[in-house]
């Protein structure tokens, strides 16, 4: 009897205790400050990277949970973030270039960042959360800082403002050009050839403040915001577009580093067996001026585009840091989630390529971590497969707000405990070239793809074994071998996400 009237007592405390949290939950709002790193690969310290200085990301990484195996769903900027912000998939969103809106395609759909405003959050972006000229209005409060290049300082001491950072060219920005040719030295390597389309060199070392260039000036301004809004729940979303190119940073950042230290990829060479339509030309990098029309870049040219995407994440997470040091000194730590990601990952020269727009892990795999107020473990990682549209669903449970309909992640917020807890047995990622659509699966061992006409009808695969082969340099897909195993991995393909668990 005794035991019995015990149990309700407990039953009924813990009953009280849930009505007491969801209460406070409730009462006290958690914030969210989203940040997106446009063209983050995890070539950063706290990913076990040498040589590199983040030192701000890697001190996020310590107070929260580091994701070392995190996907995004097309390694391109607009249906990676539309996937990520609408908690759909490529497939779902119909998204899969840097032309098209969802609202077009999905127009009833309520985003992330929607989401919290619908539930009483101030929600404002600041720089790239969706891609240049596909904002989305009923996302945020107000307007989006958009200024990328608001303000910049002219060789004359003067200052002028752009809207896109695809207008800078040399004739407007002469003294970022200067700048560069001088950086590049004698032998005038980055010198323009006058090829190129947009007329610019891929990377610049300015002499000038944090605050002369975007992410610089952005941090400013998230910061404003954030001492206005303090006293309000907020879903701030910071966008930094560094270390996409071109990697423009203050020289200072580009002392951090040495050109001979700069290490080249082991594997400037496609992958044994490829099947062709899987590679890139890496046109993206091509169109900027002194780089070749056709061939790999010399080595000299490679060390300098490696320097230069260091020197600007390295740019980039100073920026980072005045960011969140502001978010302590408004004492707003004990009551934000921190979220960061970049969008995809980057080739830097793995495979002979550049830039991202592949299904390899080099484009698929990026960066991910949270901080949130409650999490117990910090600076633990895990290894778990988790996916970018995993993030909305996530947030929601972490900020107590229910799951809008047909969101295709799962909250990994379980994993915030218990980092090695049994997780999804893949990840899934895309990427359309021409007529075939490419599908990649990434297990626990392997890479596995297959590239599908519109009827659905396999004209290639690429199969890649982790465990002997990080680098992805053998597709042992045709190996006669390999075939019951490809049988089960075309399975498991074709299942999909929603099989996947966990
Ligand atoms: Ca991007």
């Amino acid at each position: 009897m005794n035991r019995i009237i015990f149990t309700r007592w407990q039953q009924l405390t813990a009953a009280l205790m849930l009505t007491a949290l969801s209460t406070f939950a409730a009462e006290k709002k958690l914030n969210v400050l989203f940040i997106a790193i446009d063209d983050l690969r995890p070539e950063l310290g706290c990913y076990g990277v040498k040589g590199i200085k983040s030192p701000n990301i890697d001190a996020l990484a310590k107070r929260g949970l580091l994701f070392s195996r995190a996907y995004c769903q097309q390694a391109v900027c607009s249906p990676s973030r539309t996937s990520l912000l609408t908690g759909r998939r490529p497939d779902t969103t119909r998204i899969y270039n840097l032309e098209d809106h969802f609202r077009d395609t999905i127009p009833d759909v309520v985003t992330l960042p929607q989401h919290f405003k619908n539930n009483g959050y101030f929600c404002q972006s600041f720089g790239k959360i969706y891609h240049g000229g596909l904002d989305d209005p009923k996302s945020w409060s107000v307007p989006g800082f958009l200024g990328a290049l608001d303000n910049v300082l002219m060789a004359d001491g003067s200052r002028r403002t752009i809207a896109d950072p695809d207008d800078l060219t040399e004739g407007k920005f002469p003294f970022i050009f200067a700048a560069n040719k001088e950086a590049s030295g004698p032998n005038g390597k980055q010198k323009p050839n006058g090829k190129g389309q947009k007329g610019r060199p891929p990377w610049s070392a300015p002499d000038v403040e944090d605050n002369e260039l975007s992410d610089g000036q952005m941090a400013e301004k998230a910061i404003e915001v954030m001492q206005n809004v303090k006293d309000k729940p907020f879903f701030l979303a910071v966008g930094f577009h560094k270390p996409h190119l071109s990697f423009d940073a203050p020289k200072k950042y580009y002392d951090l580093y040495k050109l001979e230290d700069m290490k080249l990829a082991s594997n400037p060479f496609p992958p044994k067996d490829v099947f062709p339509p899987a590679m890139i030309d890496w046109k993206e990098l091509r169109n900027y001026t002194g780089m070749p029309q056709e061939g790999p870049v010399s080595d000299q040219q490679a060390r300098e585009l490696i320097r230069g995407y260091y020197a600007a994440t390295s740019y980039m997470d100073a920026q980072l840091g005045k960011v969140l040091a502001a978010l302590d000194k408004l004492g707003l730590r004990d009551n934000t989630i921190i979220i960061l990601w970049g969008d995809h990952g980057w080739q830097l020269g793995e495979h002979g390529m550049w830039c991202k727009h592949t299904n390899y892990e080099t484009s698929t795999h990026s960066v991910l971590m949270i901080s949130t107020p409650t999490q117990k473990k910090r600076g633990a990682k895990t290894d778990a497969l988790v996916e970018f549209v995993d993030i909305y669903p996530s947030l929601c449970e972490l900020a107590g707000l229910p799951l809008t309909d047909g969101l295709e992640g799962k909250s990994f917020v379980p994993l915030l405990s218990n980092p090695k807890k049994s997780w999804k047995s893949a990840a899934f990622s895309q990427y359309p070239r021409g007529p075939l659509m490419g599908y990649a699966m990434r297990t626990d061992r392997y890479r596995y793809v297959e590239w599908v006409t519109k009827e659905k009808v396999v004209k290639g695969r690429e199969l890649y074994d982790h465990k002997n082969d990080a680098d992805e340099n053998v597709n042992v897909a045709n190996l006669p071998a390999n075939k019951a195993l490809i049988e089960k991995l075309s399975q498991q393909l074709v299942a999909g996400w929603r099989a996947a668990g966990p």
